[in-house]
């Protein structure tokens, strides 16, 4: 079976890019399933592994009706290749090959190149499955125990969608790498993740959905860049992962959602109208804001590192070879080639923050960052809005991007969430008003007891709107397996 929008099924490995006629992949990636099922089972979820989980599966990559609901062991979900449709002469739409038809082989020149990026990214999607395997024991609700999984099975598909481009178009190194993936573990110290926000830990349902909502939108922003690329694989590969990437963030931000919905609701029928009396707060089972507020801080600046240095070679010469643009790059009106343009960068200048203009092409990084920045913000606005309709005075701010950072211009400096840089004996003062302390962090896991119960909810948040695939409320989302 050739390429086609239908997924074939009939292979142990579901595809839409005939891997039937293609024996060799087909036998490397038939290889590396048992290592990846063994990662599955010793690195994914913890528990739950015999439950049935009513969890979608792409079965098309049609835009209208790629998805099938149902019940799915997790370890027998449907792990599959599936690639955007080739689009009819498609071109370079960068760099120095600007115009050229876009690359259906690997560039020899360009090898290390892309090899890097597909490692990088595919990195990512089982470092975030390891970080969160033990989140389901304390899941608020068989509605997001079941959000979890699906997120979970999907990261391990991303994965499997790196390994495809590094098994057909890498030889002998890209199955190095490949099982490469399957070796490194988040947080090890001797086999770490690539990135760093990688191997922080996940410790509790708020930091599973503000990594949902700002990692997972880091993960949206490099997709978007690398689907402009022009080694066409990896950009269909990219195009088809954005669509499963559009509902971890609809978790991230609605689950913080409900987190201050729930709040601001026991707030307001306890009549405590100082959304800064944490102590008070606290007693209501809910989480304060100001600790929310901490939390976001955390891991908005753990995803801003992710973007690497503002101003980076590395980024100008991927820029400049056409192996991955910028956001949206064929909407942006100007020459795609950079040669003389220049683009304003937040540096530090004489102890003091300042906007530069640098070269455009260097400050590619610094430019997805700040497509991230205005990304982030609109989220946060709509956190705002809940807190505002609810009555509730406290807003939620996204904080400087000079703030704890280990990456770039200011990871040699402290600066505040205002941004105002600080002496190393005021941040150490101060940091625990601005990051989640050990007592916050405490308290969170205090609330994380499990709620199981079909309809039920946990005490700090709020049901959602509407069920997964308009299901009921009391629907068994997980059926757990308490054997
Ligand atoms: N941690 O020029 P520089 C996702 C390294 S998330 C550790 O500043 P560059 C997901 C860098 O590798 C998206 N090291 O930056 C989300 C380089 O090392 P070498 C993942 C870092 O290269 C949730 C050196 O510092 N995808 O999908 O322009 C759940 C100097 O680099 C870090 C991608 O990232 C860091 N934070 O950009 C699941 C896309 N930052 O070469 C999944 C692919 C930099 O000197 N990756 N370094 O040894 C890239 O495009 C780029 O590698 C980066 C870095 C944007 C990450």
């Amino acid at each position: 079976m050739a390429e086609t929008t239908n997924v074939d099924y009939s292979t142990k490995i579901p595809n839409n890019v005939g891997l039937m006629d293609d024996q060799r992949v087909l036998k490397a990636l038939e290889q590396w399933h048992p290592g990846y099922i063994d990662w599955w089972m010793t690195m994914g979820p913890e528990g739950f592994q015999t439950s049935d989980v009513y969890l979608r599966t792409a079965i098309s990559i049609d835009p209208k009706g790629w998805a099938k609901f149902d019940y799915v062991k997790m370890p027998e979900y449907r792990w599959g290749i599936l690639l955007a449709p080739r689009q009819d002469d498609r071109r370079v739409n960068f760099g120095i090959h600007k115009g050229e038809p876009a690359w259906q082989e690997v560039p020899g020149e360009y090898r290390a190149m892309l090899r890097r990026l597909i490692v990088v990214q595919g990195d990512t999607e089982p470092a975030s499955v390891e970080q969160q395997r033990h989140l389901g024991k304390t899941a608020p609700s068989l509605y997001d125990m079941r959000n979890l999984f699906q997120v979970n099975v999907e990261e391990g598909r991303h994965l499997w969608a790196m390994v495809y481009l590094l098994q057909k178009y890498f030889g002998k190194d890209g199955r190095e790498e490949a099982e490469g993936l399957l070796q490194r573990r988040s947080g090890d110290q001797d086999r770490p993740r690539m990135l760093g926000a990688f191997n922080e830990q996940t410790p509790d349902w708020l930091s599973f959905f503000m990594f949902t909502f700002f990692t997972d939108r880091d993960g949206k922003m490099q997709l978007e860049s690398l689907a402009q690329s022009g080694f066409d694989p990896l950009s269909r590969t990219c195009r088809f992962m954005l669509t499963e990437e559009a509902h971890h963030m609809f978790v991230g931000e609605t689950g913080v959602g409900r987190a201050i919905e729930r709040t601001c609701q026991a707030m307001k029928e306890a009549g405590i109208e100082d959304a800064n009396d944490v102590a008070a707060v606290r007693k209501l089972g809910v989480i304060d804001l100001p600790t929310m507020q901490k939390k976001a801080n955390l891991h908005f600046s753990l995803s801003l590192d992710l973007f690497g240095s503002e101003v980076s070679t590395n980024a100008a010469n991927y820029y400049t070879s056409g192996v991955k643009g910028r956001l949206q790059e064929t909407r942006i009106e100007d020459d795609h080639q950079l040669t003389k343009a220049t683009y304003p960068v937040s540096k530090l200048i004489d102890g003091n923050i300042k906007m530069v203009d640098e070269p455009a092409l260097t400050a590619i990084n610094m430019r997805l960052r700040d497509d991230y920045v205005n990304d982030c913000a609109k989220g946060v606005q709509r956190w705002n809005k809940v807190i505002e309709k609810a009555g509730v005075n406290f807003r939620l701010k996204l904080p400087n991007v000079a703030f704890h950072r280990g990456i770039g211009e200011f990871a040699t400096i402290q600066a505040s969430p205002a941004g105002e840089l600080l002496r190393e004996g005021d941040w150490a003062k101060q940091k625990d008003q601005w990051l989640p302390s050990k007592e916050d962090g405490d308290f969170i896991a205090g609330l994380m007891a499990p709620c199981w119960e079909r309809g039920k909810f946990a005490s700090w948040i709020a049901p959602p709107r509407v069920g997964i695939d308009n299901k009921p409320g009391d629907f068994e989302y997980v059926k757990v397996d308490r054997a």
